[in-house]
This record gives structure tokens, sequence and C-alpha cells, in this order.
């Protein structure tokens, strides 16, 4: 396509202003692809996450939306690509609940609609959906000592995750149809110093930051019971990559298989900070969910062995990370994600 493109592979990126598009983004671009990166159109610039692409040769950007389909389709048109990842959605699971049916479209049918512009346009295109481990829900009465693995029951308990579990199951309806190199990724939650600020991580290490520096003094948030599987976006990336060098496409869990409370992500954040949370979290109503998904432990034993995948980093580095990033974006007043990690 680019004739200063060193391997000649093509790859599309929805949601590539998000947390896990730019990280793809920047490792698809040093691995010496094309990147197609689909953004929709805001009212303000929100690129920050990608702005240091702008000038790269091999990057070039395109408006698109989740809810409609033609952008799609020309997208296919223009450029029959060789790998194709679906990252684009409303990904915020208490928000899910307010704008559900915009939520559900968008996930749901914007996948399907992507699976059948490569079904119709570019059957050869290889395809990543992004699952969740969301889609597990309320599941704690099942006995996965090890962890959710690709076998275990979903049960989601949002709109958001019941979207997703949607979904997922086109993808794997396409996948055994037709025969697209279709596969999923059921990732466990990921964070980063390029992490939305209002999920829970960020929203602690950017105030556990500015109380450090006498810019704030409360925290307000709510359920800190849940357990989760948190690991680092930019190993996770790599594991959606791997997916679609396999010869046969298929479904693989992603996650540390450690899990740990809010209250103990807290704990870490704080203690990096000297600070005693205790003395700053007021638990607010506001932030608990109408559901909630209580526990999550994932099994990638699958990924391990047959991807050859495996996280190199873990809560308690990734929690001191996103910390140290965020005293360094408060304490210079400088623009958060130009810190890059
Ligand atoms: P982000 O919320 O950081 O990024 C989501 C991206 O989707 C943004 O670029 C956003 O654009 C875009 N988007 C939202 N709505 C639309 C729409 N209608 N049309 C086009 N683009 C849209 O999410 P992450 O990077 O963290 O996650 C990537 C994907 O992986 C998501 O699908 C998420 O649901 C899923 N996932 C994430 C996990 C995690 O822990 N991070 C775990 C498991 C799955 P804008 O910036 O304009 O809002
Ligand atoms: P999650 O992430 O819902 O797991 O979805 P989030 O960080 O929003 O919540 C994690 C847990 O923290 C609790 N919590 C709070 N959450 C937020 N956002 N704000 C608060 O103030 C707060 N207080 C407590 C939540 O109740 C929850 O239990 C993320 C997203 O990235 C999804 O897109 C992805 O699919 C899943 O991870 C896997």
């Amino acid at each position: 396509m680019n004739n200063t493109n060193p391997i000649g592979k093509v790859a599309v990126i929805t949601g590539v202003n998000g947390q896990d598009g730019s990280y793809l983004a920047d490792m698809l671009l040093h691995k010496g692809y094309d990147v197609i990166g689909l953004k929709r159109r805001t009212s303000t610039i929100n690129t920050s996450r990608i702005d240091h692409l702008y000038d790269h040769p091999l990057f070039k950007l395109h408006h698109y939306d989740l809810t409609d389909g033609s952008s799609v389709f020309h997208i296919l048109e223009k450029y029959k690509p060789d790998e194709f990842y679906n990252l684009a959605a409303q990904s915020h699971v208490a928000v899910s609940f307010e704008i559900p049916e915009y939520t559900s479209s968008g996930i749901a049918e914007g996948t399907l609609k992507i699976l059948e512009g490569i079904r119709t346009i570019s059957p050869n295109t290889r395809f990543y959906q992004a699952s969740s481990s969301e889609m597990f829900g309320d599941n704690t009465d099942h006995n996965d000592m090890n962890g959710f693995n690709e076998r275990s029951r979903m049960l989601p308990v949002s709109p958001y995750a019941v979207a997703k579990l949607h979904a997922h199951h086109m993808t794997r309806t396409y996948r055994t149809a037709y025969g697209l190199h279709a596969s999923s990724g059921i990732l466990f939650n990921h964070e980063s110093p390029r992490r939305g600020e209002t999920f829970v991580t960020r929203k602690i290490t950017i105030a556990a930051a500015r109380i450090k520096l006498g810019l704030q003094d409360e925290l307000r948030l709510g359920n800190l019971d849940a357990k989760r599987d948190w690991g680092y976006a930019g190993d996770y990336v790599k594991a959606m990559w791997l997916m679609l060098q396999q010869p046969h496409a298929d479904d693989y869990v992603i996650a540390t298989q450690e899990t740990y409370t809010v209250r103990e992500f807290l704990d870490v954040v704080f203690a990096e900070a000297g600070l005693d949370w205790k003395r700053y979290v007021v638990i607010d109503p506001q932030y608990f969910r109408p559901n909630e998904v209580p526990f999550l432990l994932g099994d990638p034993s699958k990924a391990k062995r047959l991807l050859g995948w495996q996280p190199e980093v873990n809560m308690k580095l990734l929690a001191r990370l996103m910390y140290k990033s965020d005293l360094a974006i408060q304490t210079k007043q400088i623009p958060s994600e130009t810190v890059i990690g």
C-alpha cells in the first residue's frame, strides 16, 4: 500500500485513540505495519494518546463510527487490510446502565457490521474482537479455582457485558459458519498511565498524586470490595497481535491470574505516596452500580500454551508505575497522556 512499508502488511484499528488502540498502534508501527486508525468525530480534539504518531509515515487516521456501517465498508473496500482490530466501544460499565441502547447497538450491532463487511468485501482479513471478562459476570458460585477460562459459564450483569457477549458469540459464529479468521480476546482489566481518568485505577492514581501535592483533599469512590485481575495494557496488546498470527482463529483468556480488591489497589498506591488512604477516601453511593461483578480472576493457561504469551507487569508494579506517571503529570501540570508509559 505504501512504498515505505517494510513488511507490506496493513492493519485497521477501531478506537485507535483509546487506551488499547494507542498501544496497539505503537506496537504495529514498530513492527512495520501500515496502520489505519479509525476514530469517531468529536467536537473537541481527544487525540492526546496518539498525537505522537501524526507524522509517522505509516500512520493514517480516518473518521468512523461504530453505528455507521457505511464508514467501515468504505475502509474495507479501500484497504482490504490484512488485520482488523475492533477495539472501539462505549467501554464504561457503569455508564452502560445510563445509556444502554447506545452501548448495546455500538458494541453488538457495530461488531456485526464489521464482520458482515469482512465476509462480503475482504474475507481474507483477520479479525480481532475485544471481548471482556465482564462477560463472566456474577459467576461466583462456579468453582473455577484457577480462574475463569474460555469454557467457564458466562452470566453478564450489565448492558455493556450483555452487548460484549453478543459480539463475542457473533465473532465465533462468523468463524465457524463462514471460515473467517475471527478471534476474540477475553481480556481481564488492564490499565496503564494512558487509562481513562474515570476507571477506578486511574481515578485513584490521579487523586493520590493530587493529594500528595496538596491539590485535592478527598477521593470519592464506590464499592471497595470488588476484586479484579488487573494487568498492564502494554502486555495485553501483544496478545491481540499474537492471536492474529496463528494459523487458526480461536478465543483466548488474557489475564494475570492474580486478583485484588479495590481496597488493596488503594493500599499500594497510597503507600507509594506515603499517605494513609483512609484519611481521604469518602464512600459515595453515586459510584455504586445497579449490578456489580464481585470477583474476577482469569486463567490464561491456553494463551500461555498456544500463543507463548505471558504478562510481565503485576498489579503492584502497575499501580506504582501509574502513580509515578500521574505525580509527574500533576507536578509539571503537563497535559495528561503526554507521559507515555
Ligand atoms: P477506551 O474507552 O480507552 O477506548 C475506547 C475507544 O472506542 C475510544 O477511542 C472511543 O472514542 C471509541 N469509541 C467509543 N464509542 C465509539 C463509537 N460509537 N464509534 C467509534 N468509536 C467509538 O477503551 P480501552 O482502550 O480500555 O478498551 C478497548 C476495548 O477493549 C474496548 O472495546 C473495551 O470495551 C474492551 N476491553 C477493555 C478492557 C480494559 O480493561 N481496558 C478489558 C476488556 C475489554 P472516544 O475517545 O471518542 O470516546
Ligand atoms: P470495570 O472497571 O467496571 O471492571 O470495567 P472500573 O475501573 O470502572 O471498575 C472496577 C471496579 O471498581 C469499582 N469502583 C469504581 N469504579 C469506578 N469506575 N469509579 C469509582 O469511583 C469506583 N469505586 C469503586 C467498580 O464498582 C468495579 O467493581 C473495565 C472496563 O475497562 C471495561 O471496558 C472492561 O471490559 C472491564 O474492565 C474488563
